[in-house]
């Protein structure tokens, strides 16, 4: 089947007691049981969901797997992934990620025993460099939030394989639309589903994707054993919005391409990060692992103060954390989203304090263009 065609059927059957053509919201605790022992395969509503269980389906049928897990959030998924490593493993990860995740990672799962090495995963020397004989996983972002820094999805995989370690990549900045990492070998996908799978920005969800049958027994296991599941309506929305995932990822592309191409000739950036760019460092990789580029744009206008004027004089760009949904949101990953990463770190990435990351948006790109001309003037 084609990408719409599944998004908009898949994981999707009428409601067996009535014929409801939309999953409905299963809003419940618990289900009786016919009589002692004999259930009907729903008996608590953590463990088990039908709305939660068809976007499960949903999602992992987009990006290529078997299973889909859902969780309540982007980093409950980042944290359940912790679950298939133990005290005195080590993870090679790359340096610039959400920095959420590394606020979870460096600062807290640290505690329990696990030791992680930040690399620059764009050069797979980095990463093959950082393995030692306790090494258990590889965890790349690709493209980088919100440097847009590419990672070869091909090579991580098969160096992971080569030694014996669970691959993961975090697809929230694609979305399955434009990239699927378990068809390059990758193990694991994560996504926040607050981003561009749900595209609404109306609620917070998180979703692990695999095809690995272990893998799959040991996340299904703490997705109930911890519990960070997502509620009903949650998932009913997600699910509602990946039917529209191609018409709108189409659009953010296409408007995101427009306006990367504006910023470079304005004059205005010091420097434009869009991967669809044929600056952009990657480019070639991009074209070679993903089926477009996104819409997201970074960009350094040189000084806070140059920074600032854009991100506080804007007016249909909206100042906020989150990205992926139909509005256009602006935000300063150096104070905002990055702001737990030390600034020694930040610095050698070059997400500086200068730098401004666009969510571009599905609204009308003129309006776009004009809203951040009249901010920079
Ligand atoms: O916010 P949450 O659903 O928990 O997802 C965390 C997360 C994971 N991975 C990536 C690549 C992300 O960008 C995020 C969340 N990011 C933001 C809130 C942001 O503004 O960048």
């Amino acid at each position: 089947m084609g990408f719409s065609t599944d998004a908009i059927h898949a994981g999707q059957i009428p409601d067996p007691t009535t014929g409801a053509v939309i999953t409905p919201i299963y809003q419940t605790s618990t289900y009786a049981q016919h009589e002692l022992g004999k259930s009907t395969g729903f008996e608590y509503a953590r463990t088990h969901n039908f709305t939660r269980q068809a976007l499960e389906k949903n999602i992992a049928v987009l990006e290529k797997g078997k299973y889909g897990i859902a969780f309540a959030s982007g980093l409950a998924a980042t944290h359940a992934l912790m679950n298939l490593v133990k005290a005195g493993d080590h993870i090679v990860i790359s340096n610039n990620v959400y920095g959420g995740t590394y606020r979870l990672y460096e600062l807290n799962m640290k505690n329990y025993g696990l030791d992680f090495s930040w690399v620059d995963s764009t050069d797979l020397k980095n990463v093959e460099n950082a393995i030692r004989p306790n090494t258990k996983m590889i965890y790349v972002e690709t493209p980088t939030n919100p440097m847009l820094n590419l990672t070869d999805l091909k090579a991580v995989s098969e160096l992971a394989k080569k030694n014996n370690l669970i691959s993961v990549c975090d697809n929230t900045f694609m979305s399955p639309y434009f990239q699927n990492p378990l068809t390059f070998g990758i193990d694991i996908v994560l996504h926040s589903t607050t981003k561009y799978l749900n595209g609404h920005s109306d609620i917070i969800g998180g979703m692990l994707i695999t095809s690995d049958e272990k893998i799959h027994e040991r996340i299904r296991y703490i997705q109930n054993a911890a519990g960070g599941v997502p509620s009903p309506f949650d998932c009913w929305l997600v699910l509602r919005s990946t039917k529209t995932l191609a018409v709108r990822m189409k659009q953010h592309e296409e408007n995101a391409n427009t306006f990367a191409k504006f910023l470079s000739e304005s004059g205005y950036a010091k420097k434009v990060i869009y991967p669809g760019l044929k600056n952009h460092p990657q480019h070639e990789l991009a074209k070679k692992q993903m089926r477009g580029f996104g819409g997201m744009v970074s960009a350094d206008f040189g000084s806070l103060d140059a920074a600032k004027k854009v991100l506080n004089n804007v007016k249909i760009f909206t100042l906020a954390e989150s990205l992926g949904g139909v509005e256009s949101l602006i935000s300063h990953p150096a104070s905002m989203t990055h702001a737990s990463v030390p600034k020694e770190e930040r610095d050698k990435m070059g997400l500086t304090e200068s730098l401004v990351r666009f969510s571009v948006g599905i609204e009308d790109i003129e309006d776009l263009i004009a809203d951040v001309t009249q901010a920079l003037k």
